[in-house]
């Protein structure tokens, strides 16, 4: 383990003799034990931490095999839409191995850690007055004709990439989870987990199958709602997106799986990101706590979870967006003066109650 997606999945992977292998760290992320929530819903609770991969999510995973392929095809640069991870990761990948990276954001609409990654990368970046959308579209059409390769989710060596996870969790857990809850925006990552639960099964490395729990946000929810939004809103940017890519492989995942794709609204986002921060130690963006969110909504909804194995897909770092974690949270802050007695009082009226 250790070693990157490419040299370690190798064999499961699109990698032929002329694929270059490198690694930029990506993959073999934690799989940590719930301490608090997971005994409070009685269940058998797992968060798989992708925002430790070298840009701080998951993307990273399927991108070092996007940009591998596309060096092996001698292209001249690389070209993505993005609400923010993908263009981060597309820019440190394509940094790494000299390539030129367009990325096509939605103005004004990104977290700012992710616009400085980006920038900090040396990205072309093209701010789009429009959505995420929009902005696919038009790369869509744009790298159909220009020698330039397409690094969104609709490039299949995205999707191998990113399928990776689910090995990972398989070869922790001895077996594939119960429940696998994941935040769902363009469907790319849960039709990504799928895959790779179902090759593992057939490999005869998982036994069993899990059940895949996608959510959207309430405002941002095309595949719950049967058409596409046409103005998503939703205070997880990551996920605002109203017209999937992956749409018909996300529903195939969750019919096969005879698991659900779900809604969870602003208040039960921003509920699930304090809760897992303050209760949890984890820190992730307000996509990933939709994953969290919507295990908490099944739960309320008589979902029943007894002595099940779950795993909870944590997929950015809270990083990406301080300004909402200092806007959100209930901070425990108090001004004091630098003095002893000034402390002294203020850590006495915060000592724990019963202490
Ligand atoms: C933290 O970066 O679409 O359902 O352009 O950044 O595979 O799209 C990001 C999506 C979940 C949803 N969590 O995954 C982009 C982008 C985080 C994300 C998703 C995203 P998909």
């Amino acid at each position: 383990m250790g070693v990157g997606v490419l040299q370690q999945y190798r064999d499961l992977l699109p990698v032929s003799e002329e694929t270059p292998i490198f690694s930029m760290g990506e993959g073999d992320t934690p799989l940590v034990r719930s301490r608090n929530l997971g005994r409070e819903l009685g269940c058998d609770l797992f968060f798989k931490l992708e925002g430790c991969n070298p840009t701080g999510s998951f993307k990273d995973r399927g991108m070092v095999v996007a940009i591998a392929k596309a060096m092996e095809d001698n292209c001249l640069g690389v070209m993505c839409a993005s609400t923010g991870n993908t263009s981060a990761s597309a820019a440190a990948y394509s940094a790494y191995c000299g390539l030129t990276c367009w990325v096509l954001i939605p103005k004004g609409e990104v977290a700012l850690g992710k616009l400085a990654q980006a920038m900090a990368y040396g990205a072309r970046v093209l701010l789009v007055d429009g959505n995420f959308d929009a902005a696919l579209a038009l790369v869509r059409k744009f790298t159909e004709t220009h020698p330039i390769t397409l690094v969104n989710s609709v490039n299949q060596h995205r999707i191998e990439g990113q399928k990776t996870a689910s090995f990972e969790v398989s070869d922790v857990l001895g077996d594939a989870p119960d429940y696998l809850f994941i935040p769902v925006g363009n469907a790319g990552n849960i039709t990504a987990y799928w895959r790779g639960f179902v090759e593992y099964h057939q490999l005869g490395r998982n036994e069993s199958l899990p059940k895949m729990m996608g959510f959207q946000a309430e405002g941002a929810a095309p595949i719950v709602r049967g058409e596409p939004v046409l103005h998503p809103q939703t205070i997880a940017s990551a996920i605002r997106i109203g017209n999937p890519a992956s749409w018909k492989s996300a529903e195939r995942a969750r019919d096969q799986s005879g698991g659900v794709i779900d809604a969870v609204s602003d208040d039960e986002i921003l509920e699930a990101y304090r809760l897992i921060a303050s209760r949890e130690g984890i820190f992730g963006e307000p996509a990933s706590a939709a994953s969290v969110a919507g295990l908490l909504k099944m739960h309320r909804s008589g979902l029943a979870l007894d002595g099940k194995r779950v795993v909870c897909v944590i997929t950015g770092t809270g990083l990406k967006d301080p300004d909402l974690a200092v806007s959100s949270v209930q901070a425990h802050t108090v001004e004091v003066q630098p003095n002893l007695e000034a402390i002294e009082s203020a850590i006495m009226e915060s000592l724990p109650s019963g202490a």
